[in-house]
Order: structure tokens, then C-alpha cells, then sequence
């Protein structure tokens, strides 16, 4: 299961000459976005693609108009609309012929909450759109507030005490609407995650990929830590790795060994965790219901715990 961080991908032939992310975003310092731009440059290689993006911190990104630290013509929306601007554009695109994909790049508030409606509408339509959801927990951007992807037991601006209920599962609400393609990708495995990226971008119809991206400032964790966070997630369960094909056939990408010390290190390496004491203990069940589902879903049996 453990590649090395970045799998060692280096820039080849194949790769887009200019990286998505330029020199000059105003990303804070270990920002799980912008290594997910980076490896999302290296799926893209020569296609043509046009980034839409709804309020988040990915639209304050490019920095300061003129200039701009997207290497693609990109659209920011308002937090509600990104799914239909995007299904606007994808159409005029088919209309003229052009081979050029649409990427809605959106936060976990406009994903799991305010964005549900146009992204329901956008994927029940099977728009040709690839929908990336980079999940950082929080409503980032305005300081930090909870949202529904915000797990048990974190501290937000908006839950200083520690959040009371569990995530909500966008993975199976996009399932539910039957798309060709679903799958969650880890920084911390880029060659799984290039390779979704492209299977991504060359799929018709409306594609979702949500990807854990850990957020120093919010998270109150190192910046150097992030991938490593990733890595601990995956690891001890709290983040399965899996695609979903047309809403029914599950496939189970990296097999993670549930190790405990890895999940209460994946919490101790977080300060946003301290305050409601929240341990591995505590998260386990909730680990092992959602893995039992999955596993049912996939056919695959159960094997017995490693730990
Ligand atoms: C309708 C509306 N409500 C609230 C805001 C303020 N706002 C801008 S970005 C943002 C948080 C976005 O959170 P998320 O989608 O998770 O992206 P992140 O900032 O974490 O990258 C909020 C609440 C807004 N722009 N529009
Ligand atoms: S607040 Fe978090 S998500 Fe936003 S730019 Fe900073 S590290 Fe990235
Ligand atoms: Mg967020």
C-alpha cells in the first residue's frame, strides 16, 4: 500500500509542458489544493480543459487581477451555481465540436451544501462534467466554519468545541444518482490518483472526484504534514480509496490495515481534535460500519483485522 510521497512522478513528455498551478497563488503554505492541482497538471497532459470554480478558497487561488496563477481560463461562479455554469459551457463545447473538458473544481461547502442542489440537478442530467470536490472539512475561506463534510469531534470557528455529528456520505449520495463515474483519491498515492484523474477527464458524462485535502490553518497542522495526514487517513480506514462505476459496481483501490496508532496519530498531528477529546476508540465503529457497507457493495469479504 505505501508508495513514496509523490510516487516519484517527475515531469515527462507526456505531461502538460505549463503546470495548472503557477508560480504566485496565494494558497497558505502546505495547502492540500494546491498539491491536488499538481497532480491533477499531470492527468491533464495535453488535453484542453477550462476550470470552473464556485466561492472558495480555490477562487482566491489566482491571486490579484491581472495576473493570474491558473494556467487555464477559468470561470468563478457564485457558491450555488458552478454545476450549471459548467453544464453551460460543457454544452457549448459539444455544440461547436471541441474537444474541451469542463472541471468544476469545488470545495466541500459548495459540494456537500450550498452547491447540492445545481450538482444534483448537473449529475441526474449526466452533464459532461468532471466535478472535483477538494474536501478540507471546513468553509475555509470566511474563517474556518463547519460544513457537512466536517467530521466528529473537530473543532470549527462554528463548533469550538468539537463537532456533534458525523460526516455526511457525499460518496453515496452521488451513487445514488447512477453517474458513470465516482471515485475518492488520496494525495498520498498519486499514482492511483493520475490514474482516476485520466480516467476522469476521458469518461462522458458528469464524472465526481472527492479527494482529501488537508488545510494547516484550519486543521492546525503542520503544512509540511499534509500528505502524511492523508497517508494516516487511508491507512487506518478513516478514508477509503475506492470507484464507483454507473452507481453500482464498487471497486476497493488500496486495502488499509486499520491500524489504531495510525488513526490516533492521523488525530494527535491535529490540534482541531484536541478539544473534544475525541480518541481512536471513538471513531473506530464508525470506521468499521462504513467499511462493512463497502464491502458488501463491492463483493468482496470481509478479512479479519490487521492490526
Ligand atoms: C451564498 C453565499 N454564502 C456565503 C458566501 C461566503 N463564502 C465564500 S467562500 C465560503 C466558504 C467555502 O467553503 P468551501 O466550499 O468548503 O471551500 P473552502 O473555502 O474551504 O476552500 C463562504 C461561506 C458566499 N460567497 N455566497
Ligand atoms: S485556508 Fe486551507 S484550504 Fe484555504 S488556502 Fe489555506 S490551507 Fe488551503
Ligand atoms: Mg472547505
Amino acid at each position: 500500500m505505501r508508495e513514496p510521497i509523490l510516487s516519484g512522478i517527475v515531469q515527462t513528455e507526456q505531461d502538460r509542458p505549463r503546470p495548472l498551478l503557477r508560480p504566485g497563488s496565494s494558497n497558505c503554505g502546505g495547502c492540500g489544493m494546491s498539491n491536488i492541482l499538481q497532480l491533477l497538471s499531470h492527468a491533464i497532459a495535453e488535453r484542453d480543459v477550462r476550470l470552473v470554480i464556485p466561492a472558495c478558497c480555490g477562487a482566491i487561488t489566482a491571486a490579484t487581477y491581472p495576473q493570474s496563477a491558473f494556467d487555464v481560463p477559468t470561470i468563478l461562479t457564485t457558491f450555488a451555481s458552478a454545476p450549471s455554469v459548467a453544464t453551460g459551457m460543457s454544452s457549448v463545447f459539444r455544440l461547436n465540436n471541441e474537444d474541451t473538458r469542463v472541471i468544476c473544481m469545488a470545495g466541500d461547502g459548495g459540494t456537500y451544501d450550498i452547491g447540492m442542489a445545481t450538482l444534483s440537478a448537473a449529475a441526474e442530467r449526466n452533464e459532461d462534467i468532471l466535478y472535483i470536490c477538494y474536501d478540507n472539512e471546513i468553509y475555509g475561506n470566511t474563517g474556518g466554519q463547519r460544513s457537512s463534510a466536517t467530521p466528529l469531534g473537530a473543532a470549527t470557528t462554528s463548533t469550538p468545541k468539537g463537532k456533534q455529528e458525523i460526516k455526511k456520505d457525499i460518496m453515496a449520495i452521488m451513487a445514488a444518482h447512477r453517474i458513470p463515474y465516482a471515485a475518492t483519491v488520496s494525495i498520498a498515492h498519486a499514482a492511483d490518483a493520475v490514474t482516476k484523474m485520466r480516467c476522469a477527464l476521458d469518461t462522458g458524462g458528469f464524472r465526481f472526484l472527492h479527494i482529501l485535502s488537508p488545510c494547516p490553518t484550519g486543521w492546525k497542522s503542520e503544512p509540511a504534514m499534509g500528505i502524511e495526514l492523508v497517508r494516516l487517513a487511508v491507512r487506518s480506514g478513516l478514508f477509503p480509496v475506492y470507484e464507483i462505476f454507473n452507481g453500482e459496481r464498487y471497486v476497493i483501490n488500496i486495502e488499509p490495515d486499520f491500524s489504531d496508532e495510525a488513526l490516533a496519530m492521523y488525530l494527535s498531528l491535529q490540534r482541531r481534535f484536541r478539544k473534544s477529546g475525541i480518541t481512536e476508540a471513538n471513531l473506530r465503529p464508525q470506521i468499521e460500519k462504513h467499511w462493512n457497507g463497502l464491502r458488501s457493495l463491492s463483493g468482496r469479504i470481509l478479512p479479519a483485522r490487521r492490526l
